[in-house]
């Protein structure tokens, strides 16, 4: 029998999902080739002519079919979102919710749910680099015993707007600009900032997206967050406000900058390859759901609104809850099917899940079902197969473009008595959705609630929970990008802005951008107004937020203490001590780690043993950004070669620049030598220098290899940058 799949995936597990796309899965092995109506094909290489030199003549079916066909393939990219990397995988839940939640795949701790996962970038193009500082989106499918839950959030908890009528105009900005079409997947100009400066609801989000957390190192090293406050329903009909979040087992890491922009350059699939890699090499990455849970008795208890998407609820106040896993263990089969077909929606909640009123996620509830009429062509792209359900879909929806399902049966309508009134309602007791009945009593207007005013007080909040070299990013990624744009005023304004969140972080921005920072942000700083409103009771409100700092809210207090799945660098050249390759590269691998063998040319390098050693990369493929530590073997011969090599002593300098965890063999202290950052080794590696410095010369590779993986478990040595000497 014929393969079904076109890869093997003997080590990524089924679940009922992947069992439900089996029988869609067509795999060329073995087979003979057809037409789409079936019938064997003989030339596939010529058309057919009138005479071998002659026109291609009409009646070529089999050209016309293979043609058309090409013509047609692409389908219109999402109009945000668009760049993005998918897989399968499980979530389980670890204790009954019931409490709070009758969502039944959240009180089955023996169930696991099948899901599908797409990340992506927001602003560029699909075929953008990964690297570009931007939003991650994250979004799951999960495909539960009660139909399709989708929590579509991004990598940051607030988001640029309050009400989702602004979503296209801040889209409009963000995107490359209408005349020129520049610049693509970048945020650095004149339009983003202009919305920006006029909108100070952004102020939060800004902060979130000059932070290191828009430019991650893995996609598996991101948090996830459901921004809006959701509701939980349990089957007593109580109700709780809740927010979801994601935390990665791997911790919370960032590239540095001037990495994020070579890495763009060296391979701008580096967030996908990443993942793919992961997961065949069965590193599956991981994530435990969060829940933070506000009883509905509490809604007003807080000094911002429940319902405004500019606002997270401080961890200190709400601790967040870990109720369950998503484990990504299997990559698509085709990325067009999957992963460019999957089709989200905040609007896809099942029972024990409910909306709230904040305004952009009531706006949500539209637009994607909108996008996808357009994108996927008609309303049954949930019959695509990475869309539908595990299980069975009855209603009296019928026919529209490219129906798959043959619906038998005389009655599509309801009540019937010809058809025995089926497909019959579902009781609420036995499963049907019941909407939250929430108590309205209000008057239609167009308005912002006053309770959403307060556009800075968390804007600080995320500033000063920074350590201090986040801080200097955060200050650097503002100057870079204020310096992209090319309207002073809007450079100004922004100023401005700034000022009202933190003097210190306006005036290093103003310094980098050779400007003061105005005594008085330009009035009325919201330009977001009505026109017939009167501008005084659209401005900010000043609050002093009870939480003054929140350890959740920088990367420096994340999870330290794992090296698995990162890449290790080792230079070698002819002559390596193989001894010393081998010790460390052990180590590493024992704790989970990739190593990837560097030498000045691809083949074998020949030891000083005469021992072939194959290898991965050559210093003209690699390059010190793709990894997260290198280290340098001895070996005679190999050092030798190594310190003449201008690319080897380039990587090792990249390394240091960027803040990675450095090591050699004592015998290779001439390679380290020949860097720029040899003056400033420290002046032994006890392991509290090298856990502070992240630098460690060894004669001995077991005490090598234990110290360099703590420092990569650091993953970054932000000190070095100190008096902000090393441009990172
Ligand atoms: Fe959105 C896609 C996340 C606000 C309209 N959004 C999209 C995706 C993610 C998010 C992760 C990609 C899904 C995928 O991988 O296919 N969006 C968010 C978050 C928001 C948010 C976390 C704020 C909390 N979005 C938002 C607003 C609107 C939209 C306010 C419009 C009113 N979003 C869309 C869309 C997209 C989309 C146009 C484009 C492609 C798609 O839906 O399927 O409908």
């Amino acid at each position: 029998m014929a393969k079904k799949t076109n890869s093997d995936k003997a080590n990524q597990p089924d679940n009922d999902k992947i069992k439900n796309l089996a029988p869609d899965i067509e795999f060329p092995g073995g087979q003979k080739m057809t037409t789409n109506q079936g019938v064997f094909i003989s030339d596939d290489q010529n058309s057919l002519k009138a005479g071998d030199r002659g026109a291609t003549l009409m009646e070529d079916f089999i050209f016309r079919e293979k043609m058309t066909h090409f013509d047609h393939e692409r389908i219109p990219e999402r109009i945000v979102h668009a760049r993005g990397s998918g897989a399968h995988g499980v979530f389980k839940v670890y204790e009954p919710m019931g409490d709070v939640t009758r969502a039944h795949f959240l009180n089955d701790p023996s169930l696991e749910t099948p899901v599908f996962v797409r990340f992506s970038t927001v602003a560029g193009s699909r075929g953008s680099t990964d690297l570009a500082r931007d939003v991650r989106g994250f979004a799951v499918k999960f495909y539960t015993q009660e139909g399709n839950f989708d929590l579509v959030g991004n990598n940051m908890p607030v988001f640029f707007i309050q009400d989702a009528i602004k979503f296209p105009d801040l889209i409009h900005a963000v995107k490359p600009e209408p005349d020129n079409e520049m610049p693509q997947a970048a945020s650095a100009h004149d339009t983003f900032w202009d919305f920006i400066s006029l909108m100070p609801e952004s102020t939060h989000m800004i902060m979130w997206l000059m932070s290191d957390r828009a430019i991650p190192r893995s996609l598996r090293m991101m948090e996830g967050f459901g921004v809006h406050t959701f509701r939980f329903i349990n089957s007593e009909g109580k109700a709780s406000f809740v927010k979801f979040h994601w935390k990665p087992l791997l911790g919370v890491h960032s590239v540095a900058w001037d990495e994020a922009q070579n890495i763009s350059g060296k391979d701008p699939d580096f967030h996908r390859r990443d993942l793919w890699e992961a997961i065949e090499s069965g590193a599956f990455p991981e994530w435990e759901l969060g829940v933070q849970i506000v009883p509905e008795e509490d809604e007003f208890k807080f000094d911002f609104d429940l319902l405004d998407s500019t606002k997270i609820i401080p961890e200190e106040l709400v601790p967040v809850q870990r109720i369950g896993k998503l484990t990504l263990n299997r990559n698509p089969d085709n990325f067009f099917a999957e992963t460019e077909q999957v089709a989200f929606h905040i609007g896809h909640v099942v029972p024990g899940i409910d909306f709230t009123n904040d305004p952009l996620l009531q706006g949500r509830l539209f637009s994607y079902t909108d996008t996808q009429l357009i994108r996927l062509g008609g309303p049954n792209f949930h019959e695509i197969p990475i869309n539908r359900p595990v299980v069975p879909i009855h209603n009296n929806q019928r026919d529209g473009h490219m129906r798959q399902a043959i619906n038998r049966g005389k009655t599509s309508y309801s009540p019937n008595s010809l058809g025995n009134n089926d497909p019959a309602q579902v009781k609420a007791a036995d499963g049907g959705f019941t909407s939250y009945m929430e108590r309205i009593d209000a008057r239609k207007v167009r308005q912002r609630s006053a309770s959403f005013f307060d556009h800075f007080s968390q804007a600080r909040l995320f500033f000063n929970s920074q350590s201090d070299p986040e801080k200097n990013h955060i200050i650097d990624a503002f100057t870079f990008e204020l310096g992209k744009v090319k309207t002073v005023a809007i450079r100004k304004r922004m100023l401005g802005i700034l000022s009202l969140v933190d003097k210190s972080l306006a005036s290093a921005v103003a310094y980098g951008l050779g400007l003061e920072v105005p005594q008085e942000p330009e009035k009325p700083i919201n330009k977001s107004i009505p026109a017939d409103a009167n501008p005084d009771d659209y401005q900010p409100i000043h609050v002093e937020g009870s939480v003054k700092e929140s350890a959740a809210l920088s990367m420096a207090d994340t999870v330290k203490d794992t090296i698995k799945s990162r890449k290790i660098a080792f230079l070698i050249a002819d002559g390596v001590s193989e001894k010393s390759v081998n010790a460390v590269k052990k180590a590493l691998i024992a704790e989970g780690a990739v190593v990837e063998i560097i030498a000045p040319k691809l083949g074998f390098v020949v030891s000083e043993n005469d021992e072939q050693i194959p290898v991965d990369e050559s210093l003209l493929t690699a390059a010190s950004v793709l990894y997260d530590a290198v280290y340098v073997p001895g070996g005679t011969n190999s050092v030798a070669s190594l310190e003449a090599e201008a690319d080897a002593v380039h990587f090792l300098n990249e390394a240091f620049k960027h803040c990675k965890a450095i090591a050699a063999d004592e015998q290779a202290i001439q390679v380290i030598e020949a860097t720029y950052f040899s003056k400033k080794l420290p002046e032994d590696f006890s392991e509290e220098n090298v856990l502070a410095e992240g630098i460690v010369v060894s004669d001995n590779a077991a005490d090598l290899s234990a110290k360099f993986i703590k420092a990569i478990a650091q993953h970054r040595f932000w000190e070095r940058e100190k008096p902000r000497k090393v441009p990172a």
